[in-house]
């Protein structure tokens, strides 16, 4: 049996890790255009410099302090910002996309910079330019026969809409961003089918995603913005359906595996606990309505969420036509209180002894994914994509230039095996799979350069330095047997 005809082999990547160009051709600043590098392995976070509301300054760490009211992030001219240059796809997207048909890449995922298209975010009119850059990019890949599959926001927001209306809390944001999604829409919609909303829902609870101040304090502004983003992303989907009927609109949400750590029942009901956090996201956007624990949730919380006459209906109506998921380690659900913790995606795990982990802590687990594809499939019934997966690693290059990533390759096979299971013997319906950072991109988590998960090479390091060429890892040339032969050939 094996994979479809038609399987999508393709790589994945996001405008602020890769694009760079961070004001070139009228770019505004985003969010993440304020948030420095760090150093993931010597827990060195990443930063944010702030004008406070009694005119001082401060720096924080960007995910375990919060930014207080009426704060103001700025560029601190002395400090290195990772995304300001990333690895440069503004300036070699012909380059790279000549590598990705190289490998046989049948899609390529990447993400649309908000403030590309709109640089303050609440403009009355999109910046043409910005519109030109991907319709340049569109066309190349299209040249290809690359299908684009585009992320509408992937970690992402106007700093202004921040700094002027306080973020996702505020419903008018909704309005600019379904302003920005008309806008691409329009333009675009001969020239891409596959869209995804919001990259990985389930983590857009912050200040660099959602705009929000005090995020950590004031849980009832966290639940209204999410409001907001799930009110959106079905929005989103009911438009894009009236301005082109064939676009494909999913959502992307990141998946983990939980295990109880033993038949205590007690880590079976923590299991059930640790996994809503992700089913919340998809239950809405696949079935359309808040399911009943987290009414009680937010009973409970004493948080009521302000809604406008007609929301829950748009929920109802604009539910996704697939799910996109990123799939990279797994944990455990324990009741103990002295569980020993590991790092993971954007959030720490309990460590699993049958597990071994990246050098960053990431627990590696292709059973795990084929765990997942059986549940998300089971549950929902609606078509599946693995739109980011991969092994962030440090990479040598040798005298000669070459790049041999074994590990890399290692983890790629096993994932790989896993999914066909799924395919083939549990009959899971899957479009395709999309490894992330298929060429070397800046970290979300860490910032860093040196946590590399590509096949091409990008000479970048932490501190900016670089020329920016590319090459060809030894990852590339197996990938590239796994594209052409539909995932057959994987030795
Ligand atoms: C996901 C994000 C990506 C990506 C990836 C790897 O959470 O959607 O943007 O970066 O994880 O994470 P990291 O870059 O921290 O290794």
């Amino acid at each position: 049996m094996g994979f479809k005809k038609g399987f999508f082999w393709g790589g994945a990547t996001a405008a602020n890790q890769y694009e760079g160009g961070y004001i070139s051709g009228g770019k505004g600043l985003s969010i993440q255009d304020v948030i420095t590098g760090g150093d993931g392995r010597n827990g060195v976070p990443r930063r944010m410099f702030l004008k406070l509301a009694d005119g001082t300054t401060t720096v924080i760490d960007r995910r375990g302090t919060e930014v207080p009211e009426g704060a103001v992030p700025y560029v601190d001219e002395n400090t290195y910002y990772p995304s300001h240059v990333a690895t440069d796809f503004y300036h070699h997207f012909k380059e790279d996309i000549a590598l990705f048909a190289e490998m046989g890449f049948t899609s390529f995922r990447m993400s649309i910079n908000w403030t590309r298209i709109f640089p303050n975010g609440d403009d009355e009119q999109p910046n043409e330019e910005g519109l030109q850059f991907y319709d340049d990019v569109f066309d190349e890949m299209l040249k290809y026969g690359i299908e684009p599959q585009i992320t509408i926001i992937h970690f992402d927001m106007p700093l202004n809409l921040a700094v002027k209306y306080g973020g996702w809390v505020n419903r008018k944001v909704m309005d600019f961003y379904m302003n920005y999604v008309e806008t691409i829409f329009q333009r675009y919609k001969n020239k891409v089918k596959y869209w995804k909303t919001f990259n990985e829902i389930n983590f857009c609870r912050d200040y660099t995603n959602l705009g929000i101040t005090e995020a950590l304090s004031r849980p009832d502004k966290v639940e209204q913005a999410v409001w907001h983003l799930l009110v959106a992303a079905a929005k989103t989907v009911i438009r894009g359906h009236e301005i082109n009927p064939d676009f494909m609109i999913g959502m992307m949400i990141n998946e983990n595996e939980y295990y109880a750590e033993d038949c205590n029942p007690e880590a079976a009901w923590k299991r059930i606990i640790d996994k809503r956090a992700r089913e919340f996201y998809v239950d809405v956007q696949c079935k359309g309505y808040y399911p009943e624990w987290k009414l009680v949730e937010l009973k409970k919380k004493g948080i009521e969420i302000v809604k406008e006459e007609g929301d829950d209906e748009i929920l109802a109506k604009g539910t996704v036509d697939y799910i996109g998921f990123s799939y990279y380690s797994t944990s455990v659900s324990s009741v103990r209180k002295d569980a020993q913790r590991t790092a993971s995606n954007l959030e720490s795990a309990v460590k699993n002894p049958y597990l071994k982990a990246n050098d960053w802590g990431w627990q590696i687990d292709p059973m795990g994914l084929r765990l997942i594809l059986n549940e998300l499939w089971c549950r929902y019934h609606l078509p599946l994509w693995i739109v980011e997966n991969g092994l962030g690693a440090i990479d040598v290059v040798e005298e000669d230039g070459s790049i041999h990533d074994p590990y890399r390759i290692d983890y790629l096979r096993e994932h790989i095996k896993a999914m066909k299971a799924a395919v083939d013997e549990d009959g899971v319906d899957l479009m395709g799979y999309m490894p992330w950072g298929c060429i070397d991109v800046v970290s979300a988590g860490t910032g860093e350069m040196r946590k590399r998960y590509g096949f091409i090479y990008v000479d970048m390091d932490d501190d900016g330095n670089g020329d920016l060429h590319r090459g060809r890892k030894d990852s590339f040339y197996w990938y590239q047997k796994d594209c052409k032969s539909n995932g057959e050939d994987l030795d």
